[in-house]
């Protein structure tokens, strides 16, 4: 199978929903065919870039909230396509580690409170690591007080707060007014992403910078290392 052959067929199992070969897919007729793991890994081995494979990856999902915006899909399927998400992240994060005398500084990850969306925070944090930052991932649904608790013990460069809800979003705002009452929100630049983020509201709540893929992600933390 060429390359590209095989990214579409990957891309086509993430919206399966489908880890790996025993996996039934959504439609039918997929049992027993290769699955995102075997895919991704068959990828790696014809020589494909991670990015690509990534990027691959950021369509696929991208595809199936369009699914679920058009009422295609429901829950379990988007559940499922996430999972399938995870499969590929695990074959492909031990390509993406670098030595610890490469790393250009250090990075809290965290899904803000009252929100576990994480295939996003995910990516980013695999093209971090790929790009030589050492990165600790505090999880989804975390609170303001761990957030703090972790920025005292870890001493990071950067913190990174991703949301996906307009709900959640607001929590990011409220990290960094807790940041400043504790008087550590100068020792720490502030990234944000996920869907409903921008610019102009990263500058609101008093953001460094705001990404809005895994790609800017990289761009922008190695721009706020350099003003360290
Ligand atoms: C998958 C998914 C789920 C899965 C999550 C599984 C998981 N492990 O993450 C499940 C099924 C659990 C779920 C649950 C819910 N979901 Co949902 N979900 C989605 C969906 C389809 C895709 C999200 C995704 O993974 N996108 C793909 C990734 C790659 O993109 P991304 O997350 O945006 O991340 C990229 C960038 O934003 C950026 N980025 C992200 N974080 C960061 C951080 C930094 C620092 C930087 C620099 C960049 C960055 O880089 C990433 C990679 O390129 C979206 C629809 C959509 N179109 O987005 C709805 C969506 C986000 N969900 C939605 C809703 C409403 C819900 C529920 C409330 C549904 C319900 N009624 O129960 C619950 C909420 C649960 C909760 N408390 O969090 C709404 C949100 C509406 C809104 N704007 O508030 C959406 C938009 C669907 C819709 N149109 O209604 N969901």
């Amino acid at each position: 199978m060429s390359n590209e052959n095989l990214l579409e067929k990957l891309k086509e199992n993430v919206l399966q929903g489908r880890m790996e070969k025993e996996d039934e897919g959504i439609e039918e007729g997929y049992l027993g065919q290769p699955g995102v793991q075997e895919l991704t890994e068959e990828t790696l081995e014809q020589g494909v870039s991670v990015k690509e494979i990534l990027q691959t990856i950021n369509d696929g999902m991208v595809l199936v909230g369009k699914m679920f915006e058009k009422g295609e899909y429901f829950i379990p399927d988007m559940l499922a396509a996430s999972e399938a998400v995870g499969a590929a992240m695990e074959v492909l994060e031990p390509h993406m580690i670098k030595d610890k005398e490469d790393w250009k500084g250090k990075i809290l990850m965290a899904t803000v409170e009252g929100d576990i969306h994480d295939i996003g925070k995910n990516l980013v944090i695999i093209m971090l690591k790929g790009s030589a930052f050492q990165v600790v991932d505090l999880g989804t649904n975390v609170s303001s007080n761990k957030i703090i608790e972790e920025i005292e013990k870890q001493k990071p460069d950067i913190v990174g707060f991703s949301a996906l809800l307009d709900t959640t979003m607001v929590e990011m705002g409220k990290n960094i007014e807790t940041m400043k009452e504790k008087g550590i929100r100068d020792g720490v630049k502030v990234m944000i992403g996920g869907a409903p983020t921008s610019e102009s509201f990263a500058q609101k709540i008093g953001a460094d910078a705001h990404g809005k893929d895994a790609f800017a992600a990289v761009e922008v933390a190695n721009k706020l290392i350099s003003k360290n």
